[in-house]
């Protein structure tokens, strides 16, 4: 058999090309796996909340210890432009599961829209709502026709169930999903969430949930199954082991990173993913397993530090959005490698329908690309740009931030090659638009080949790049519908 004879053969074994791998990979897949030909592959999603850019080893922390991460990251493909639709969590996930851009849903913040004091803000942002509408098809309910059986273990915040909790929502299992964005009375049980009472007092909630993973997986290793594993960690309230605490408080800051308790939630995580990646060695599916591993926002300022990138949770900086990620799936990806495109949440779900051989249901608009053509070795995707729109407030203070009472206020953005654009809407709206544009500091633009840290604003220098993004940027809003504030705030009060 010549090599092309080869390869043929084990894309027919491996379920009829959908996903080729390399021969060598191929020939491991085909060789460790029991499962049939037609076996669609498992997916595992793990969604870690808070974790920053910057959070983990293989992106170059030093003072946090992620070895199973590392590990996996290692094994499968890094994605260095990962973005969230978002700079908080609620909007992240709704994009994630609807696998449509924010203007779509409405879920653009947590809470509300107007936070910070009324006296501060310039406008009227529009309002948000809370929770994904039952109407929207989400990744599970698309997934669940192509025969998989999925399960929501972990942070939902999407509302409750029975209507819109996970199995309100398509899921066939819920542990640990509601309302709530952060465990209601912390980290050990009683955690204060429903269907996680019988945890034993003092069990820590990511120990807890990486064993309800590994009994899901354990339970449906024929197959095929959809794991979404959002974790309430690292989100606050900061609480993690003591022993684990010990080790890092003896251990010496680095690049700004110095929280301790933080760094052993982190570990607590790491440990379980690799709780988890043991499991599917043990089962033997491992090779027929893909492991995503994402993360929802941004570190947050007041606990890591987001290194080079500007910005932290809530800001739509880079120190906001760009997030770790990671793609692993032994045999059909190729392991060590980086791939530069910019990738984005939405991007999810037409990827995982993809993998699943599943339709696109009904009716529904995908504004995200499946991210396959990447994991199999292609450089580009067939995309010009990626967009946020975020039309409200949210208050506090972030490293970086244009004054020191909001994380951001109302901005637009687009990333388009190596170029970025912020369109800060009060500016824009109430100072002049297109008109008064070179004065009236509404937008910024960073190349960031050479300005990671967003420092070196172009806005004024390369003004037809700066026309032309933001024309883009302009046009995408109409389509989508993004409600752009135009209301002054009677109650503002300029500062002195
Ligand atoms: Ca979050």
């Amino acid at each position: 058999m010549n090599r092309r004879d080869f390869l043929k053969s084990c894309s027919a074994m491996l379920g009829g090309g959908m996903f080729l791998g390399s021969g060598v990979g191929c020939a491991i897949g085909a060789n460790r796996s029991n499962k049939t030909s037609s076996q669609k592959p498992n997916i595992i999603f793990i969604m870690i909340d808070d974790l920053g850019w910057f959070d983990v080893g293989f992106n170059g922390s030093t003072f946090y210890e992620t070895p199973n991460i590392d590990r996996l990251a290692s094994e499968g493909m890094i994605f260095t432009n990962a973005y969230a639709n978002a700079a908080n969590c609620a909007p992240t996930r709704a994009c994630f599961l609807t696998g449509q851009y924010t203007p779509r849903h409405g879920v653009y913040t947590v809470a509300s829209s107007v936070r910070g004091k009324s006296k501060d803000r310039r406008l009227v942002p529009t309002e948000n709502t809370r929770r994904l509408a039952g109407s929207f098809v989400t990744i599970a309910e698309a997934l669940k026709p192509a025969g998989y059986k999925c399960a929501s273990i972990g942070k939902w915040h999407m509302g409750d169930d029975p209507e819109l909790g996970p199995t309100g929502q398509g899921f066939d299992v819920n542990i640990g999903g509601g309302r709530w964005g952060s465990p209601p009375k912390g980290y050990f049980a009683p955690f204060g969430i429903t269907n996680l009472e019988n945890a034993k007092k003092g069990e820590y909630l990511t120990d807890v949930l990486t064993d309800k993973a590994v009994d899901f997986i354990d339970a449906h290793k024929d197959g095929p199954f959809f794991l979404y594993l959002p974790h309430y960690a690292v989100h606050t309230p900061i609480q993690a082991k003591a022993e684990l605490t010990k080790k890092y408080q003896a251990k010496e800051p680095s690049n700004g990173q110095n929280n301790a308790k933080y760094a052993a939630m982190i570990e607590s995580t790491d440990q379980g993913i690799g709780k988890i990646m043991d499991k599917l060695k043990e089962l033997g599916i491992d090779n027929n397993t893909i492991v995503f591993f994402f993360s929802d926002n941004g570190g947050l300022h007041s606990v890591t530090s987001n290194g080079p990138l500007r910005g932290a949770k809530g800001s739509f900086y880079e120190g906001g959005i760009r997030e770790p990620m990671a793609v692993r799936w032994p045999g059909r990806i190729k392991a060590a490698v980086k791939c530069d495109v910019p990738v984005i949440g939405i991007d999810f779900y037409p990827t995982l329908l993809e993998l699943a051989e599943a339709n696109t249901p009904a009716g529904v608009e995908l504004d995200g690309l499946s991210i396959v053509g990447l994991l199999k070795g292609q450089k580009s995707l067939n995309r010009e740009a990626v967009y946020w729109h975020f039309p409200a407030y949210l208050q506090g203070n972030s490293p970086g931030a244009r004054d020191v009472k909001f994380r951001t206020r109302p901005v637009s953005v687009i990333r388009k090659g190596k170029w970025k654009l912020l369109q800060f809407i009060e500016e824009w709206t109430l100072d002049g638009g297109w008109k008064k544009i070179d004065s009236n500091n509404s937008v910024e633009l960073y190349d960031l080949s050479n300005d990671l840290g967003e420092k070196n604003n172009l806005a004024h220098i390369n003004k037809t790049k700066r026309n032309e993004l933001l024309k883009q940027l302009q046009n995408w809003q109409k389509k989508v519908n993004a409600p752009i504030p135009t209301e002054a705030n009677t109650k503002y009060v300029p500062s002195s």
